[in-house]
Formats: structure tokens, C-alpha cells, sequence
């Protein structure tokens, strides 16, 4: 039995500055969400929080870059963000976010307690003024010359050309990017939390803690080995919580102190939120709140402070210190509340090869995904959990993701569990089977499948998630030797009962498959449930039993769990995302241009896609004959993914045309579609069909051949026409 109670799960609180990625969902969310709902599985109390992060720079940067306020920037993305998670299955029990006047309420408390106790040294020091836009400067906002690489474009925290961490006046030549002018120092008053001294305290902590995760450990003991600094906790900008103290203006609190304060008012909320529904739900009368006696916790407060809770923190490496640390140190100064006692932290994921980069535009938004995989969420959860960087960098490619959707998902797991339903209709038209005698195969085969639910949880507690998923999977590899080495399909010519018993068996595997892969395949696991008709109140624990399922039970029409992603889909992922690199390269030329352009710049490397070919003259052009034609028949050419055959309509006759189109549309889409053809080019045999002539096309900014309609299509100019 666990120590603990309840469980308070958090999952880091995403910027509300731009939309979700892949990297986002690996590195916290799903480990996050997969965790709670074992747990949920499991009959624990837990509770599930996030929310938007919609203080700090990160925001205001973006809303200065979309010309528009910071809290158009958070109402926007906090939306996104959050459409994101529902459809991708993140089960939070509240998504809630840190502009809400119960988080700035709760966060002021906090910020307040503290300097009550005077916790807090108040400390003058010198920080950069933009005189002219009369505005301190966050580091962020003061570029200037990296003193170790001489990169011209680093910023006051940190060279992106080197890697270095920096102070902003480590700069040489330090400009503000609101003014473009050179900061003057001036001094200001803000409140620091002493890191040095509560540092006794938190190394003990982190002593207490040898079974975290080697990648989390290493981050804390170097940064307590080089000796914990006073941390400024308040901050001259404009946007976030305000200082409450008296006669302070112009400063708010540091968006590392407010935003793990929102994962305790995003608590507060929900449980203000449920009670709001149990008192307009008359006669219930379980509001445990109300029913508090004077010396009882509050619901919110349990899960805060209560030594019988366990709190979870699912980051990012790069949160590692301030959930480590820092606000430990908070929680500890301030007193009432327990301490994290789990940080798994996950690595990052990289993407083919690159980091992931939102500026570069090198990522699969999940949003995208969406519209190009619709209804498969597993899939991609899949893949990203049995890649997840939980101890080191990992990387995404779609050729994986392709190899483990049809290999793995498509394969072993949906194979197993379509074998299994279209034998039982085949065989008893739906209807359970009751099993007769055991053999010894079957006795054998019961006892490895009593061990998984087990084997199972043993990983996920211990936060391995990929390993947890690797034995799901071998369980439905278990599915698949049991009916292949029994053959039901062959015996059932010669010995009925006994095919009764492998199909028994195998349904119950099914059973305990649907309520085992539930954490991972959320979607997957409704569906199968709904096909076999079980019962939705089953616990993980059920996963042990071999009577799930019992003789007589009817199960509903079986249709397939996966499908197989072809080809074309992948290479169109994959040019997609070559597109990105060129529209990269070709910015990165265009910067070149604008910073060199009072220079004797040295050749500018143009990108071939955008170099025009040789000159030709205008007798050559002449020869060709573009006219203006319909599409009257569209079909495509059978085992090819990419030809469609045409007849077109070209004003003087009716022709057949073979074009590389098939990727990007549907033959019933375009009949009755006008193109650009030429007519005079010569005839020529594809796949052994006469092409006589060619449409003109234009590739857009995804690499899609669109036809080339300029009233109507948004391409840009200098878009090479096919
Ligand atoms: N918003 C940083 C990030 O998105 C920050 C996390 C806050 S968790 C309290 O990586
Ligand atoms: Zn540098």
C-alpha cells in the first residue's frame, strides 16, 4: 500500500505565447496525463492541474511582435493551447490560467506572508533604462555583442550563437530593442528571496531525495554546488502581478515566483468551481467544504498541505531549478505547505535531426497534425511515448512514426484485437465462447497474463513510461503467439470445443488489454470498449481477472483500432518540413542582405530554389501553346501514388494528360476545373498511358501542387510554375 492518500499531479504551465508541438506533449504533458490516469485506474484520488503561464516576458515579446497587447496575446494562445489538450486526450481536471483574479489573489497572499515573516532582503542595485521609452529592461529586451563569441545579436540573458548564460551588462555595446539606443544603468529597489541562506535547508531536501532521476539530480547538485544567490523575486515591467507593498509602482512579481503559485490557485479553483456545482445541485448535500469544521482543511488545502499528499511535478529539463529549488524554497519559507516529492523531468525531443524551433517554424504543431491525422491521437501518443527523452535527447522522425504506427500499433496490438472479434462473430456471431478444458498452454498462458497489470504499474511508478508501454505491447505480442500457435482457424474443422477455450482466452486478453492500454491509447481504449461491450467501471486491478468477459456476452461489430499510414502522407510530412528549411535558408539570406546592405558584402549564397533558370529568348517562349482548358474526367493510375489521368477539354479537342497531382487532390474534386495547359508538348508514355500535353501548376509554401489560378490562390510571387 502507498503512503499517500491523494495525489496532487501538476504538469509545467505552458507560456500562453504560441501554439502547442510535439515537444510540448512529450516532454511533460503526456507522461503527465498517462501517470493520472493510471492512478485514476488505480482508484486513487488525484487531481490534474495546469493551466496557461501568461506572465513574464515571453508574453510581452510576443505581443510587441504581433503589434497588439499582452492580453490579447494570452486570450488567444490560452485558448489554443487548451483546444489542444482537450483533443489530444490530456485529461486536466482544470486547465486554468494565471491572469484569473483568483491566481493573482492567491499569488499577492503568498508574495505577502512572505514579507510579513520578512523573509525577503530588500536590495538596490543597477539595472539597463531605456530613457527614451522611459521603461527598465527585462534582459530579454537589451541586445548587443556576446563578450566570448562576438556574436552582435545576443541577448541580456544569453548568447543563442554560443550557448552562454550572461548578465546584461556582460554586453558590449548594449542597445534596447524598444528604442534601438543605449541603456543607462539606474537604480532600483526589488525583493529578493536569500537562496544562500535557506540553501542548509534545501540541500537537505534534495539530500532526502537520492531516488529522483539522474538527469534532475545532476541539475540540482550543480547548482547547489556552486552556492545558491539571492534570487530577485519582483520585477520593473508592467505585466503580471503587482507588488503589493505599499507605495510600489511600476514593479511586479517575478514570473517564476507567480507561476507555481498557479498550480495552488488553479486547485483552489476547481475545488471553488465543483463546489459551485454541488450547491446549485439541490438535495446532494456533499459539499464537504461547507461542512468543514473550524480546525478542518479546506478541500484545495488537503492537496497542499497535507503530509499524506503526494505532489508530482511532470516539467521540462529547462524547469528543472525552479521546481527543484526555488519554489521548494518558497514553499519552505513560507511554511504550511508540503514539498515536491516527485520531479520527473523529461529530456527534450528533437525533431528529424534539429531542435525544435517555434521562430524557424521547425516543429508539428499539434493543431496540424490534427487536420492531416484526423482521429489519431494514439498514433501520435504512441509514437511519442515509446520515444520519449526520458533519460536523454531524443528524436522525432515520421519515417519512425510510420514504422511504429503500421509495424507496431497497426501490427501487433490492432492485429491481435481484429483476429480475436472477427473470429468470434465468424465463429459464435459475436457471442462469448465459454472456455472448456485447460490444457497446459492455456494454465501457462493464464499465469503470464495475471503478471502484466503488475508489471505494468512497477514502471509507470516508477515514472518509466516507455518501458511501461514496451510491456503493454507484449502482452498483445502474447495475444498474437497464443493464436498463432492454437491456429482456431484450422481447428475448427476438427475440434470445435476445443477452439471455444482459445477464443474465451483470447477475448479475456482483449478485455485486459482494453483496460491496461486506457493510460496510453485513451481513444483506442473507448473504442474497444464500446466494441466488446465492457463494462466502463473497471479498475486496473480487473486486468488480473480472466472473467471479464463472460460465456453468452454479446459483443457489438468489430471495425478496425489503426490504420496504416502510406507512404505519400510521410513524404508529404517530410517535404513539408524541407520547406521549412528552405523558407529558413532564404530568410536567414534575406537578413544577410539587410544587415550587409551598407557593406561591400561578399556574395550572398541565394537558395536554388529561388534562383531564376537561364534566359531564353523570346522566340523560345513563343513556341510554346498555353491555353486555357477543363477537366472533364479525373481517375488515378492504379498502383502509383502520385499520377492521375486526365481528360481535358482544351478548346480544340479532348485530350489525355497524366499529372503528378494524385497526393494533393481527389479525383472527384476536380472534375470540372480549370487549368493552364500545354498543348504542344510532345506526347509521351506514362505508365503506359499517351500524356498529350501538360498542366501547369505552382508548388505553394508546403511543397502542394495547387493549379494555377492567380485570382484565387495565395502564392507568392516568384513561386516556380510546374
Ligand atoms: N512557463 C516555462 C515553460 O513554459 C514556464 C513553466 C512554468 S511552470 C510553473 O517552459
Ligand atoms: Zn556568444
Amino acid at each position: 500500500m502507498s503512503k499517500f492518500k491523494r495525489y496532487t499531479v501538476t504538469a509545467a504551465l505552458p507560456y500562453a505565447n504560441g501554439p502547442l508541438h510535439i515537444g510540448h506533449l512529450a516532454g511533460c504533458y503526456l507522461p503527465a496525463d498517462i501517470y493520472v490516469r493510471y492512478l485514476r485506474s488505480n482508484g486513487e484520488l488525484v487531481k490534474f492541474i495546469c493551466g496557461s503561464d501568461e506572465h513574464g516576458v515571453p508574453i510581452t515579446i510576443k505581443a510587441k511582435k504581433e503589434g497588439t497587447t499582452p492580453q490579447k496575446v494570452v486570450d488567444k494562445y490560452h485558448k489554443i493551447m487548451g483546444d489542444a489538450f482537450d483533443e489530444f486526450g490530456i485529461s486536466f481536471d482544470i486547465y486554468a490560467r494565471t491572469s484569473s483574479k483568483i491566481h493573482h489573489k492567491t499569488a499577492t497572499e503568498f508574495f505577502n506572508t512572505l514579507y510579513q515573516k520578512g523573509v525577503f532582503k530588500e536590495e538596490i542595485t543597477e539595472q539597463y533604462f531605456d530613457e527614451k521609452a522611459n521603461q527598465f529592461l527585462a534582459d530579454r529586451y537589451i541586445v548587443g555583442t556576446c563578450p566570448k563569441c562576438a556574436n552582435e545579436n545576443a541577448y541580456g540573458d544569453q548568447c543563442e550563437s554560443c550557448g552562454s548564460t550572461l548578465n546584461a551588462t556582460d554586453l558590449i555595446n548594449p542597445k534596447s530593442t524598444f528604442s534601438g539606443e543605449k541603456p543607462i544603468l539606474k537604480k532600483t529597489k526589488n525583493w529578493f528571496l536569500p537562496l544562500d541562506t535557506l540553501q542548509p535547508q534545501i540541500d537537505a531536501y534534495i539530500d532526502s531525495h537520492k531516488e529522483w532521476k539522474t538527469n534532475v539530480l545532476g541539475q540540482c547538485k550543480s547548482w547547489l554546488s556552486s552556492g545558491l544567490q539571492p534570487r530577485a523575486m519582483t520585477r520593473d515591467l508592467d505585466w503580471g502581478v503587482k507588488v503589493p507593498i505599499e507605495g510600489v509602482e511600476g514593479k511586479v512579481l517575478y514570473v517564476w515566483f507567480d507561476a507555481p503559485i498557479g498550480y495552488i490557485s488553479a486547485t483552489k479553483e476547481f475545488f471553488n468551481t465543483s463546489k459551485e456545482i454541488n450547491n446549485t445541485n439541490e438535495g446532494d448535500g456533499a459539499n464537504l467544504i461547507s461542512n468543514l469544521k473550524p480546525h478542518e482543511k479546506e478541500e484545495w488545502e488537503l492537496y497542499w498541505k497535507d503530509k499524506e499528499t503526494k505532489l508530482v511535478h511532470f516539467i521540462g529539463k529547462d524547469n528543472i531549478v525552479f521546481h527543484c529549488i526555488i519554489f521548494p524554497a518558497m514553499l519552505m519559507a513560507e511554511g504550511s505547505y508540503i514539498l515536491p516529492e516527485a520531479v520527473p523531468a523529461n529530456e527534450f525531443l528533437n525533431l528529424e535531426g534539429n531542435k525544435i524551433s517555434t521562430s524557424r517554424n521547425w516543429a508539428v504543431w499539434l493543431h496540424e497534425y490534427l487536420l492531416e491525422f484526423t482521429n489519431k491521437q494514439d498514433a501520435l501518443r504512441y509514437t511519442l511515448c515509446a520515444n520519449a527523452p526520458e533519460t536523454k535527447d531524443n528524436d522525432f522522425t515520421w519515417k519512425d512514426f510510420q514504422a511504429k504506427n503500421n509495424n507496431e500499433l497497426v501490427a501487433i496490438l490492432g492485429n491481435f484485437i481484429n483476429r480475436t472479434l472477427v473470429l468470434t462473430h465468424k465463429y459464435y456471431d459475436g457471442k462469448v465462447p465459454e472456455a472448456l478444458e485447460f490444457i497446459k498452454a492455456d494454465i501457462l498462458l493464464l499465469k503470464e497474463l495475471s503478471k502484466f497489470p503488475e508489471k505494468i504499474s512497477s514502471s509507470i511508478k516508477q515514472y518509466r513510461f516507455r518501458e511501461a508501454l514496451a510491456e503493454l505491447m507484449n502482452l498483445a505480442r502474447l495475444g498474437n503467439k497464443f493464436l498463432a500457435d492454437n491456429e482456431p482457424w484450422i481447428i475448427i474443422k476438427t475440434d470445435k470445443n476445443r477452439v471455444q477455450t482459445i477464443m474465451n482466452l483470447s477475448l479475456q486478453i482483449v478485455a485486459n488489454l482494453t483496460i491496461l492500454m486506457e493510460p496510453f491509447l485513451p481513444f483506442t481504449s473507448k473504442k474497444l470498449a464500446t466494441m466488446i461491450n465492457l463494462n466502463n467501471n473497471l479498475k486496473w486491478n480487473d486486468a488480473t481477472r480472466t472473467d471479464l468477459l463472460l460465456p453468452g456476452h454479446q459483443i457489438n461489430p468489430s471495425s478496425l483500432l489503426f490504420e496504416k499510414v502510406e507512404d505519400e502522407i510521410i513524404d508529404s510530412q517530410i517535404l513539408k518540413l524541407n520547406n521549412s528549411k528552405i523558407d529558413n535558408q532564404s530568410e536567414i539570406n534575406k537578413s544577410n542582405i539587410l544587415l550587409n546592405k551598407n557593406e561591400d558584402a561578399s556574395p550572398i549564397v541565394i537558395n536554388f530554389k529561388n534562383e531564376a533558370k537561364a534566359d531564353i529568348s523570346f522566340d523560345d517562349f513563343n513556341k510554346m501553346d498555353i491555353r486555357v482548358g477543363t477537366i472533364l474526367e479525373a481517375e488515378r493510375v492504379p498502383k502509383t501514388d502520385k499520377l492521375m489521368k486526365l481528360l481535358i477539354d482544351t478548346g480544340i479537342d479532348k485530350r489525355t494528360v497524366v499529372s503528378g497531382i494524385a497526393a494533393y487532390y481527389k479525383p472527384e474534386e476536380i472534375i470540372g476545373q480549370k487549368v493552364s495547359i500545354l498543348v504542344n508538348l510532345a506526347p509521351r508514355k506514362i505508365k503506359n498511358i499517351e500524356s498529350q500535353g501538360m498542366i501547369l501548376m505552382a508548388e505553394n509554401s508546403n511543397g502542394e501542387l495547387c493549379f494555377v489560378e492567380p485570382s484565387k490562390l495565395n502564392i507568392n510571387n516568384g513561386a516556380s510554375i510546374k
